[in-house]
């Protein structure tokens, strides 16, 4: 009976220790033109993320998911939110500001299952990029 309790309660705790936290969708930062902000974010499973239309012309698309995971896709100038639950690395673009380089990276806990792929994702991208080269690499180097 008592354990019973105490794994209510270790739930209720991880479900108040979810944290929200926001990406930005700009048409320029100090990175830049075309950019999410910030454009590499750490958080934890079951943390949440919203893509916020800060500026018009923009949505977001996944192009890698670790295995498990849904693929996710927005509307244009549309917020837009999302529960991470499995580990791993998220690699997302911009569609029509890709060639800009308007990538992004979300990495999930500690556990980079589909480190390789995301790797390939990254490297396809910056090879597609005709401005702002680099930038998604710098992102991936963030990843620990
Ligand atoms: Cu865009």
């Amino acid at each position: 009976m008592k354990r019973l309790v105490l794994i209510a309660l270790l739930g209720l705790t991880s479900m108040a220790n979810a944290a929200h936290h926001e990406v930005k969708m700009l048409n320029a930062n100090d990175e830049g033109s075309m950019v999410f902000e910030p454009g590499f974010l750490k958080v934890q499973p079951g943390d949440t993320v919203t893509f916020k239309p800060t500026n018009q012309g923009h949505f977001v698309q996944s192009r890698t998911v670790p295995e498990g995971a849904e693929k996710f896709i927005s509307e244009e100038d549309e917020e837009f939110t999302i529960t991470l639950d499995k580990e791993g690395i998220y690699v997302y673009t911009c569609p029509p500001h890709r060639m800009m380089n308007m990538n992004g990276i979300i990495q999930v806990g500690d556990n980079m299952t589909n480190r390789e792929q995301a790797a390939k994702m990254v490297e396809d991208l910056e090879k597609r990029a005709q401005t702002n080269k680099g930038r998604l690499e710098k992102y991936f180097s963030e990843v620990k």
